[in-house]
């Protein structure tokens, strides 16, 4: 009862705190749709939950296109998301950009990608020119305002102000593109034919079609293609790092982005206790591309430690 008393405490002064000064702290973006406007699909069917909308930047100075669609997934960072309302026919809301590190840098675009989670490839990718990504050292910054019906660049889909036939509509993708959440059906359907997908002795995640040692989940979970044998050298992802005189094991993942995994490192010294949380390991990375994780404890004086990589599907 002491401890329910005191958390709920601690989220209202957390609550003032914020109240107090909106804008001390980043900038704020309202990204919104037109409430009880038409959303479909190119289809012309009304868009429902299982759209999902994210706000975000593309790395490496990439420009997305209709034509280089199969590259958007490993260029995307989201910065927020919004599920489809279909009650009140809208998605959106208000994000408040913490900093201005890449690529959410004030010279880069943003941009809002709609897209299906059940499977099926139907997005819209809209943008305008004067969506930069706000200053946010500037107390003084005004919220930006990025509506869907001011966006002039709209790279797939379609997007009509004056609503003569529907206000947001998405455009069906070539089925081999990957979606920025890539669910673990969708992987399954990428990858395996429809016979395949129904023969859990190839398809099933604890499966290794290819005999190169990587069961279904760990290819999942690297990005790698589990009809195709992978080198060796793909699973070698442990290095010793030396820091302060004394050696470490570090785990380094290469991981496809917006892959919906859980990824947990674990440590032992003995197979019997695998160990995982911040007290055993640091992570040293962890973007939605990359994730690097060092063991606390040195090797130097131990007979055998051991890292490892669990994978969870989650949805
Ligand atoms: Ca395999």
């Amino acid at each position: 009862m002491t401890m329910k008393a005191s958390l709920f405490s601690v989220v209202i002064l957390l609550f003032l705190i914020g109240s107090g000064a909106p804008c001390a702290h980043g900038s704020q973006i309202n990204w919104q749709s037109r409430p009880f406007a038409t959303h479909q699909t190119s289809e012309g069917t009304p868009l429902d939950e299982t759209y999902l909308f994210e706000l975000g930047a593309f790395r490496d100075g990439f420009t997305p296109s209709a034509a280089n669609t199969g590259s958007w997934a490993s260029h995307w960072v989201v910065a927020a998301r919004s599920s489809f309302n279909v009650a009140n026919e809208v998605f959106g809301g208000s994000h408040i950009l913490e900093n201005n590190e890449a690529p959410f840098t004030t010279t880069n675009r943003g941009y809002i990608w709609g897209f299906a989670t059940s499977g099926i490839n139907e997005w819209v990718l809209i943008s305008d020119p004067s969506w930069l990504w706000p200053e946010t050292g500037d107390p003084l910054t005004f919220p930006e305002d990025w509506a869907v019906s001011t966006a002039t660049e709209i790279i797939v889909g379609q997007v009509d102000p004056d609503e003569s036939a529907f206000f947001l509509q998405t455009a069906r993708i070539d089925a081999t593109a990957l979606s920025p959440r890539i669910t673990g059906d969708q992987w399954l359907r990428i990858h395996f034919s429809e016979e395949q997908q129904g023969d859990i002795s190839v398809s099933g995640w604890d499966r290794d079609p290819d005999g190169d040692g990587i069961d279904n989940l760990t290819e999942f979970a690297l990005g790698t293609n589990p009809l195709m044998q992978e080198p060796a050298e793909t699973l070698s992802l442990v290095d010793i790092v030396r820091v302060g005189g004394l050696d470490y094991l570090q785990l380094t993942v290469k991981r496809p982005a917006n892959v919906t995994l859980a990824y947990t490192v674990e440590a032992t010294s003995g197979f019997a206790n695998w160990l995982s949380g911040p007290l055993v390991t640091e992570t040293l990375v962890d973007t939605p591309n990359m994730l690097v994780v060092r063991d606390r404890t040195p090797i130097d004086f131990l007979d055998s430690r051991f890292l490892r990589l669990t994978v969870a599907l989650e949805d």
